[in-house]
């Protein structure tokens, strides 16, 4: 809830996110989709609201990018903007503005808000030792060094993170740090850089976050608690790289402002490029109120580092709220980019499309919003088939296929009100309460259930009313049920604009609505009597078992190739002497015959030419060789182990085979013609 009670207009922020990859649906669930959710239903109330977005495209990420594919980062950026803003717009992401922090406008809104704050003195300048990569010529940022973990030991730590261990690290941490350019010994040098007091405002920020919004989302609040029973530190707001804004400072050569020093700054010139000179009127003014939608790990330089550097400057709105989400998995695993375990929002859309309204509406109802939560495609499978489809759906298609069947699609008039209708209209008006409750305190999933209730009390009246029934016995009593039924179509399609919209539209279109506020969420004199309704439209659609197997396989091939790509050799044996290894009989014999044994998946029966009259050997390699493909080849075998019984047959010995990274089994034996029985050493 805001507690700017006396706002006029909204400035709603979506975190801009970094263009050093496509979105993910861990993204649009824990920022896009709830903020799109949020602009769309202020609209809807004829608030006075600014969507902002844009892609953050200065960083350290981007440069490594850039580097490893042998291109520039303005190349990168270039690639995954387009993609990430297409995709959005392809979802319904509602932005009034999608702009980026390479742009000329940036550019400037960032360089003179930076000298704003240096010529009222607000920096602190202060020296350090960084590390710096002698040969390449350049300080290295701690994602440019990488070396031993000190707390597990991971020899491929970064220098600001451990991702083996988690734990986040200073670069002057790692034991044997080296250079990810060069690979060399990075020395320690001095280098200056300007320093944001956060210190200074430390009980400015106490007083009206710990005071002034203990109405923020408790995981919010309680994080800012935490850093501020911390106490809080200078932070550098420069750092040495040449990729970003130069800071504008003389003698400042090779120094950019630091990416989370122009990122929030990014909101500003967004705005600006939106509605130009009145972009102030959005920042500034006492009656406007800002809401930041974010993911957790954003936290704090939304509700600490830019707010101290907006009361820097003195002249800008604080944010109001700030509510920002938590975590979600994918099949019980974290969301990774590096490991591309991730459902990306491009890939989606193309593999499953005009599929937008079912991804924004499984995210809702699954949205992390008070803890970290997980998707699977079984579930979104499950809630598009048994809620989309099964409950609002089946409502719309049984409504609107009675009206046009007992009344070629004309409205008709109703009658006088029977309890049971005014049971039904008096629910549908509290889910309508209490979805608007939701939607004010920024609870979308409990919303979205709200949303659902009512498609549910459509079915519930349909099917407590028959009218199917009662057409043959009393008409005049079905035009009253149809008129409402009708008309509970029309509360669906406002209330489900903000979660989704295509639906939404389709549905809106069909009952010759048009404008939809949220104002009409509730009333019953949507659809006039007389009004002719179109054919029922297909909101929804199945989805079938093949589809979802397809995207679970793609996972399991991602989950395979991680594997393999993680995959090291065993480390070596203790030695072992020599007249150890001389008592092992290893030969060479050939394949005679091969069977699979009955009643067992893994034996394979193997008849060996051992030039010694043959013997019979069991193998457990069934699951990765068809018999007849072995019959021919020639294979080494341990002669001298003792006979073995397996399912009721005796084994003489044990083939030879390599363990492949996947755990499979490969059989080795000679390169060229060798005699079988001749010893292998
Ligand atoms: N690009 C981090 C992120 O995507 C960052 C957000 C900037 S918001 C001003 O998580
Ligand atoms: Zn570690």
């Amino acid at each position: 809830m805001s507690n700017n009670k006396d706002f006029k207009r909204t400035l709603i922020t979506s975190a801009l996110p970094y263009a050093n990859g496509p979105v993910h649906i861990g993204h649009l669930a824990g920022v896009y989709v709830p903020a799109d959710i949020y602009a769309r239903y202020l609209r809807m109330k004829g608030e006075e609201v600014l969507f902002i977005g844009g892609s953050d495209e200065h960083g350290v990420p981007i440069t490594i990018k850039a580097k490893a594919e042998g291109v520039t980062p303005q190349d990168i950026v270039d690639r995954y903007h387009n993609i990430i803003k297409d995709s959005f717009a392809e979802l319904g992401i509602s932005f009034d503005v999608y702009g980026r922090t390479t742009s000329d406008t940036h550019r400037k809104t960032a360089s003179d808000f930076f000298r704003r704050l240096y010529e009222k003195g607000e920096f602190i300048e202060k020296t350090s030792e960084q590390l710096y990569d002698a040969e390449a010529n350049q300080f290295l940022a701690d994602r440019y060094v990488t070396g031993t973990c000190p707390h597990c030991g991971n020899e491929n730590a970064y220098g600001d993170q451990c991702e083996k261990c988690g734990t986040s690290l200073n670069a002057t941490d790692l034991i044997n740090p080296r250079s990810a350019i060069t690979g060399n010994v990075p020395v320690l040098k001095e280098t200056s850089h300007w320093y944001l007091p956060l210190d200074k405002w430390e009980d400015t920020l106490r007083h009206w976050i710990l005071d002034g919004h203990k109405e923020w989302k408790s995981n919010v609040y309680g994080q800012c608690k935490s850093w501020l029973d911390m106490g809080l530190q200078p932070r550098a707001v420069s750092r040495d790289l040449d990729w970003g804004i130069p800071v504008p400072v003389e003698g400042a050569e090779g120094k950019v402002l630091y990416v989370w020093f122009d990122a929030p700054i990014g909101y500003i010139s967004n705005t600006i490029d939106c509605v130009g000179d009145e972009w102030e009127k959005w920042w500034k003014e006492k009656d406007t109120r800002m809401i930041h939608f974010i993911g957790k790990d954003n936290i704090v330089f939304h509700c600490i580092v830019f707010p101290a550097m907006l009361m820097a400057d003195g002249s800008y709105n604080l944010p109001d709220n700030v509510p920002a989400n938590e975590f979600l998995n994918l099949e019980d695993d974290k969301i990774s980019t590096s490991r591309n375990w991730a459902v990306w929002l491009h890939e989606y859309l193309r593999e499953l499309p005009n599929r937008q309204d079912e991804l924004r509406y499984v995210l809702t109802a699954n949205a992390p919003e008070t803890k970290d939560n997980n998707f699977t495609w079984r579930d979104y499978q499950a809630r598009v088939n048994s809620e989309l489809v099964a409950i609002f759906g089946n409502f719309v298609n049984r409504a609107v296929v009675l009206i046009n069947k007992y009344y070629e699609g004309i409205l008709p008039e109703r009658g006088q009100l029977l309890p049971i209708d005014e049971e039904m209209i008096a629910d549908v008006k509290t889910s309508v309460k209490a979805l608007s409750d939701c939607l004010d305190n920024f609870k979308f999933r409990d919303g979205l259930k709200e949303a659902m209730n009512i498609a549910r009390i459509g079915n519930k009246y349909l099917a407590d009313c028959e009218p199917w029934k009662l057409i043959k016995t009393d008409p005049e009593r079905v035009k009253t049920i149809m008129n409402l039924a009708a008309q509970i179509c029309a509360n669906l399609a406002v209330v489900f604009e903000p979660f989704t919209p295509f639906s939404a539209a389709r549905l809106a279109e069909t009952l010759g609505l048009t404008d939809l506020k949220w104002s009409m969420a509730g009333e019953f004199d949507l659809i006039p009597a007389g009004r002719k309704i179109a054919q029922a439209p297909l909101l929804f659609e199945k989805i079938e078992d093949s589809v979802v197997d397809e995207q679970v396989n793609k996972l399991l091939a991602t989950k395979e190739a991680n594997k393999l790509a993680a995959w090291t050799p065993e480390p070596v044996k203790a030695n072992v002497e020599y007249d150890d290894f001389a008592k092992m009989d290893i030969r060479v014999g050939k394949v005679m015959e091969c069977q699979n044994v009955p009643k067992s998946k893994k034996l394979l029966e193997f008849k060996i030419d051992d030039g010694m009259g043959g013997r019979t050997i069991l193998s457990g390699i069934a699951a990765y060789y068809k018999p007849e493909d072995l019959v021919g080849k020639e294979v080494c075998f341990i002669a001298n182990f003792p006979p073995r019984k397996m399912m009721g047959r005796e084994s003489m010995g044990m083939i030879l085979s390599a363990v492949n990274a996947d755990g499979s089994l490969t059989v080795i034996g000679p390169q060229g013609e060798v005699k079988p029985g001749s010893t292998v050493g």
